[in-house]
């Protein structure tokens, strides 16, 4: 038997923020960008589960989340210092591995299956590593296992916060029928407002059609949710994880302001990387920018998108976005780059395989 755990942190950075000021614990707390007492732009990266009650959450745009709750405590994003956690965190859960796949800086697939012989075992080794991860690294986590990745990631969702959720094989179909269809994993918005409108309103009622009928309005896309819905995953933990970059670079034969010809080159640049990718058969999830100015200063810009893509439109779009949120106006460049990162191996036709 196939054994499978999700290790996901809970409220990731703001857990993070409280381990290094105990003093917000308990308190309404937010890392996003600057509220600007509620004029500021951009959204609330994660809120703690105080804050949540109040209607707090990620994506949000930041001034709303400031008119609920003005006296929340707000934080900046310090990536850096996440990451450094997370890198403690994902030592710890390989130990505890077979196989080891990390789907996101909070997040990570282990199959335990050679390790752990039966469900009592799987929970018990699972039991010990979250405890092992608040003692020795000081944050808390949720875990789902079950014998598949797709069950054992919505298993997790269910645990959150700070629990274990083991969902059996034969359980798994009863276990998420009852799930609003918006919760199967890789169904986003958009996607469940259509399986809605359709009269799929829960992962049950995907279950009971008809899969012909799925794959007719889906395509592959409706094999995969009809499997999925059935809590059928056949993917396995993916060890080979790599984090690279594919990037270029081009300096102007004259220093230039004119957005235009910049704007251009990072189409082009984008293009280029587009293609290597293509090549290499990854998917990439960051996009960054490079601005040298005429003064030599350098400028790195990146963003992270909330999935992993393969779409060489999207680098040029992602990075044209960054170059104008950015670029000082006026301010003459000498040079621009763009840049993909980490990348997962692209799997051929995986449009849910959008874990993070
Ligand atoms: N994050 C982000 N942008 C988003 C969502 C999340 O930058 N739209 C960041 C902040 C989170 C981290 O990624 O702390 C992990 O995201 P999760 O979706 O796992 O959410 P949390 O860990 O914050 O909360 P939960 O306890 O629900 O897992
Ligand atoms: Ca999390
Ligand atoms: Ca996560």
């Amino acid at each position: 038997m196939r054994l499978i755990a999700l290790i996901d942190m809970d409220y990731f950075f703001v857990a993070c923020e409280e381990l290094r000021h105990p003093e917000i614990k308990s308190r309404p707390a937010v890392v996003g960008s600057d509220p600007k007492q509620g004029e500021g732009r951009g959204v609330v990266m994660t809120a703690n589960y105080a804050a949540r009650k109040f209607g707090l959450r990620s994506g949000m745009p930041i001034y709303l989340a400031y008119r609920i709750k003005k006296d929340a405590i707000y934080l900046p994003v310090d990536f850096d210092y996440y990451e450094e956690m997370s890198k403690k965190v994902m030592a710890l859960v390989k130990t505890y591995a077979d196989k080891f796949e990390q789907v996101s800086i909070d997040e990570a697939f282990i199959d335990i299956s050679s390790r752990a012989k039966d469900y009592d075992a799987a929970l018990e080794q699972m039991r010990k590593l979250k405890q092992e991860v608040k003692d020795k690294i000081g944050l808390p986590c949720s875990i789902g296992i079950s014998t598949n990745k797709l069950v054992a990631k919505m298993a997790s969702d269910d645990a959150k916060p700070d629990g274990i959720k083991l969902v059996k094989e034969d359980e798994a179909k009863e276990f998420l029928s009852k799930k609003p269809v918006g919760d199967l994993y890789g169904v986003g918005r958009k996607m469940r407002k259509v399986l809605e409108d359709f009269g799929y309103k829960s992962v049950g009622d995907l279950a009971k059609a008809n899969p012909v009928v799925l794959v007719e309005r889906f395509k592959s896309y409706g094999a995969e949710l009809y499997n999925y819905a059935n809590g059928r995953d056949e993917s396995e933990v993916q060890e080979n994880w790599e984090v690279k970059s594919i990037g270029r670079e081009r300096t102007f034969e004259r220093d230039t302001s004119d957005r235009y010809e910049i704007t251009k080159a990072i189409r082009e640049m984008s293009k280029e990387v587009g293609e290597e990718m293509k090549r290499q058969g990854f998917a990439f999830k960051v996009v960054t920018i490079k601005l040298r100015y005429s003064n030599f200063e350098e400028n790195l810009k990146s963003r992270s998108l909330t999935h992993r893509s393969v779409d060489p439109e999207e680098i040029a779009q992602v990075a044209t976005q960054l170059f104008d949120k950015y670029a000082e106006t006026g301010e003459e460049l000498r040079k621009v780059g763009v840049r993909v990162s980490n990348f997962a191996k692209y799997k051929g036709q995986k449009r849910m395989a959008e874990y993070a």
